[in-house]
């Protein structure tokens, strides 16, 4: 029986050797095809390893991994057992979302209501981002009056009703908890882990140049 055993683990083997050198042949010769990957990261397990990186190696360990293929579209790059799903989006932000925020992330890349979160909702940011409106969802760069804000690492929240937003101030300059996208159906609390310094840093520069 061990003999059977141990000759089909070498058969197994061979067989896994073969399917890694037909998949050589097929990697691409240059960069280019991996570049095309959200945030320009190169390979899946890149993809993976920055999507991660947003949250306690705990969670992010088991979780769903999503980053955008060459066409721009999302795709699960691995699948998860714990219910988290990490995502590198186009801007090449990482975050780990659970049930909640998923839910609301994908009504927020399709530009449809949000459902009502059944239960708080929490995600990790512990890279922080590259900038946000903090008035307009859709917003991609700093504008004159659209409340820029690049964030540190954080934690986001959404509440079960809206309400509860008036509990925080809109204000992140503070240091403390605040609301983004207030008014909108994309509100949710921010909550630092660290100090705004770098925030309060852009803020200035765009001040500058007005
Ligand atoms: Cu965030």
């Amino acid at each position: 029986m061990r003999k059977i055993v141990a000759s089909l683990s070498v058969v197994l083997m061979l067989a896994a050797a073969a399917v890694a050198q037909e998949k050589m042949k097929d990697a691409p010769k240059s960069g280019h095809e991996g570049m095309a990957k959200a945030g320009g990261a190169k390979s899946d397990a890149a993809v993976i390893a920055k999507a991660t990186s947003a949250a306690p190696p705990d969670i992010a360990r088991n979780a769903a991994v999503m980053g955008a293929g060459p066409d721009g579209k999302m795709k699960e790059v691995r699948a998860g057992t714990n219910g988290w799903m990490c995502m590198l989006d186009l801007a090449g932000d990482s975050m780990c979302l659970d049930k909640e925020w998923q839910a609301w992330g994908d009504a927020w890349m399709n530009k449809k209501d949000p459902p009502k979160p059944k239960t708080v909702g929490v995600a990790y940011m512990l890279k922080g981002d590259k900038g946000a409106s903090n008035t307009d969802p859709y917003a991609t760069k700093p504008t004159a009056d659209n409340q820029w804000v690049v964030s540190g690492p954080h934690i986001m929240i959404l509440p079960t009703d809206a309400s509860q937003l008036d509990a925080y101030p809109t204000d992140w300059s503070k240091g403390g908890p605040w609301v983004m996208w207030k008014g909108t159906p994309y509100a949710h609390i921010m909550v630092p882990t660290t100090s705004m310094a770098k925030s309060a840093k852009t803020e200035k520069k765009a001040a500058d140049k007005k």
